[in-house]
């Protein structure tokens, strides 16, 4: 059976934001049902989560084919197999998997540089000037992919796949300071992709979680 592993509880910020979400998303997109194992923020640091996830995070994935961790690695275990994600051409899927690195290794690190600066250190008195430098470098990156993106309503294919799921994922955390507001039409993109029925099941499916906690020690 597959089980995604995800927190029982995350403070409000971080609500319907955990990494888990997107495995979730990828498994309604495939029609897989799934089941869950929910951990508290002291588990994750107990050895045999981090047997499981070596640096006390979550997601973790287990399916037949065995456990993996990483969203990234999960999705993309997740699309093999199934044309809902992947297409079915090898070339294709070479760029599906290209641009699945890119949302994750030349785009995230930027957005989460700025949103992770201003969620945790805003009122630092270094951190207008950070952010400043920091917005400039996600910029450019939203910028060059507001290039690709344009003419196309995806990243490759003309149809959604696991990088699009992806990018969403990493854009949609623009959504919460106004940084989109340079970039409509990545807020454009971002939004055809989370208009997703699937995306909508998963959503609640991680929200769900949380409802049934009380707040907890982080
Ligand atoms: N690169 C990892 C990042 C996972 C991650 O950031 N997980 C967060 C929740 S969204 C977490 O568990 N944070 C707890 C911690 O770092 O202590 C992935 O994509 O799976």
């Amino acid at each position: 059976m597959r089980e995604v592993t995800a927190y029982s509880w995350v403070p409000d910020f971080a609500q319907g934001f955990v990494k888990d979400l997107r495995v979730r998303w990828a498994l309604e997109e495939a029609g897989l049902a799934y089941t869950e194992r929910l951990i508290d923020h002291e588990q994750k640091l107990q050895a045999e989560h981090l047997a499981r996830q070596p640096f006390a995070q979550v997601p973790v994935y287990r399916d037949e084919r065995g456990e993996v961790f990483e969203s990234g690695a999960i999705v993309l275990q997740i699309a093999e197999g199934t044309d809902a994600l992947m297409p079915a051409d090898p070339a294709a899927r070479a760029r599906v998997m290209s641009w699945a690195f890119a949302a994750l290794n030349s785009v995230e690190p930027h957005v989460a540089n700025v949103t992770g600066t201003m969620l945790f250190h805003g009122d630092a008195p270094w951190a207008a000037g950070y952010l400043e430098s920091a917005r400039a470098m996600m910029n450019t990156r939203l910028a060059q992919l507001s290039g690709w993106l344009s003419g196309r309503n995806y990243l490759e294919a003309e149809r959604f796949t696991a990088a699009d799921l992806l990018m969403a994922s990493v854009l949609r955390e623009l959504g919460r300071d106004g940084s989109f507001e340079r970039f409509p039409d990545l807020a454009a993109y971002c939004e055809r992709c989370v208009s997703r029925p699937a995306f909508t099941r998963a959503l609640e499916a991680q929200l769900k979680a949380f409802d049934a906690q009380a707040p907890a020690q982080v």
